[in-house]
């Protein structure tokens, strides 16, 4: 089935294929679980049963910072988990989230009256907290932060809405660019990395922005129906009444503007994911930084001036995605991905959006210096009447072989 979405895209049909065969190179993780103790294998079942989209990078990394990576995941999706929760009362949830980071050093503490569909994280806190307690102090200091300060920027949210474009960089800083800041400075602490990554907060802030910004603008359709509002007002109040009036179909042009313009708003963390990326050192890191960045702009991609966002949920093809996984491990594979996606951007510009000026300027980060607007988008591979040939050709070949044996 996923072959079929792809025949338009050989270059994909070739990653697919290739993933079934040998997975993805690079995420191919050495790591065996047999070798674990029980706990440590629970939480590596938690992290699976709990994240799609970050369960293969994390356990691609190498050893030691790997368990701490995963535990601090474990230990934000229980936060966020009780951010989500509509049904627990806000005179339980604020106390709840402002503690948060205490509980990490209550051996015996976790929370059962979740309805949530990650509440497995919270129902078992007590195993992820004393996972948490035999990490590193360095590592354990680095996790305990982050959670206080998301927790306490989450209940600053929780009854108020996003208003202005620096009320929304200020929640995406809490819930997504605080693990960016976390995260590089659990890879200085692991020694893999220099001490520019964990120091340049600014820069790390950046790469959990523009992967929030993303789900939040991919995410309309789902939030707008659980009746969660995360676009800020400041954008859309310049094209309806409400954010809930973008889905009515009446409206579809100025929704579609709105969208543009946070697309566009969301593009100009690329410069400082550029940035980052090119101060990785260590094979395994780059790969986990560089992978979700990938499926972002390819994400955003998609959503750019797409009317499919106000009636459905737009995804990128499996095909596409693991392409992106399989291939994002070099500075100059970024580079040829990021022109790639920019570029086709810059070509669905409509010339009367509002916005068309300041997005011309984003995708031009984007696609840098040395690159040309055109030119990107002619894949290396063979094109599509190759391929049309070579199925021919399959397709034929036993009649020929038939036809050459009975031959004299
Ligand atoms: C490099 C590699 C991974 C990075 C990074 C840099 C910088 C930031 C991030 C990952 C975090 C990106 C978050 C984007 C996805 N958003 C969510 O999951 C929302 O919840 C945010 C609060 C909990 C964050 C949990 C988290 C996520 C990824 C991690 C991690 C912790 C720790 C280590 C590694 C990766 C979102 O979730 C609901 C949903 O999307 O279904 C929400 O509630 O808004
Ligand atoms: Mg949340």
């Amino acid at each position: 089935m996923e072959l079929l979405r792809s025949w338009n895209h050989p270059d994909e049909i070739w990653a697919l294929l290739k993933f079934k065969l040998v997975g993805c190179s690079a995420i191919n993780s050495q790591c065996d679980l047999t070798l674990m103790s029980s706990d440590m294998r629970t939480c590596y079942e938690y992290l699976r049963l709990t994240s799609r989209s970050f369960c293969a990078v994390i356990m691609a990394l190498d050893e030691d910072l790997r368990y701490a990576v995963c535990i601090y995941y474990l230990v934000l999706r229980a936060l966020d988990t009780v951010e989500d929760d509509m049904t627990i009362p806000v005179d339980e949830k604020i106390p709840l989230l402002k503690a948060f980071h205490e509980k990490l050093y209550e051996p015996d503490w976790h929370y059962t009256q979740s309805k949530e569909k990650d509440r497995v994280v919270l129902e078992n806190f007590n195993i992820i907290s004393s996972e948490f307690r035999n990490l590193a102090p360095v590592f354990q200091s680095v996790i305990a932060d982050s959670c206080r300060e998301m927790g306490y920027g989450m209940t600053v949210f929780l009854d108020a809405k996003i208003d202005t474009y620096d009320q929304w960089d200020e929640y995406c800083h809490y819930v997504a660019g605080l693990v960016g800041i976390g995260l590089s400075k659990l890879f200085t602490a692991s020694g893999l990395e220099n001490t520019v990554v964990g120091q340049d907060e600014a820069i790390s802030n950046s790469m959990g922005l523009f992967l929030q910004k993303t789900n939040i603008i991919r995410d309309y359709y789902e939030d707008i129906l659980q009746k969660r509002l995360f676009w800020p007002k400041q954008a859309w109040i310049k094209y309806g009444n409400s954010l809930e009036s973008l889905k009515d179909p009446r409206n579809l042009n100025n929704a579609v503007a709105c969208l543009n313009e946070l697309v566009t708003d969301a593009l100009k963390h690329i410069p400082d994911v550029l940035t980052y990326l090119s101060r990785i050192r260590n094979q395994s890191v780059f790969n986990f930084c560089a992978i979700p960045q990938m499926m972002a702009i390819a994400t955003l991609e998609r959503c750019y001036n797409n009317p499919h966002v106000f009636r459905k949920n737009v995804k990128i093809r499996k095909g596409a995605a693991v392409r992106l996984m399989d291939q994002s491990t070099s500075m100059l594979a970024i580079r040829n991905f990021m022109n790639h996606f920019c570029t086709k951007i810059y070509n669905r510009i409509p010339p009367i959006d509002p916005n068309a000026g300041r997005t011309r300027t984003a995708v031009s980060y984007g696609i840098g210096p040395g690159y040309s607007l055109v030119r990107s988008d002619q894949s290396l591979l063979p094109g599509k009447t190759f391929y049309f040939a070579l199925f021919a050709a399959l397709l034929i070949a036993p009649w020929i072989r038939r036809a050459i044996t009975k031959m004299p």
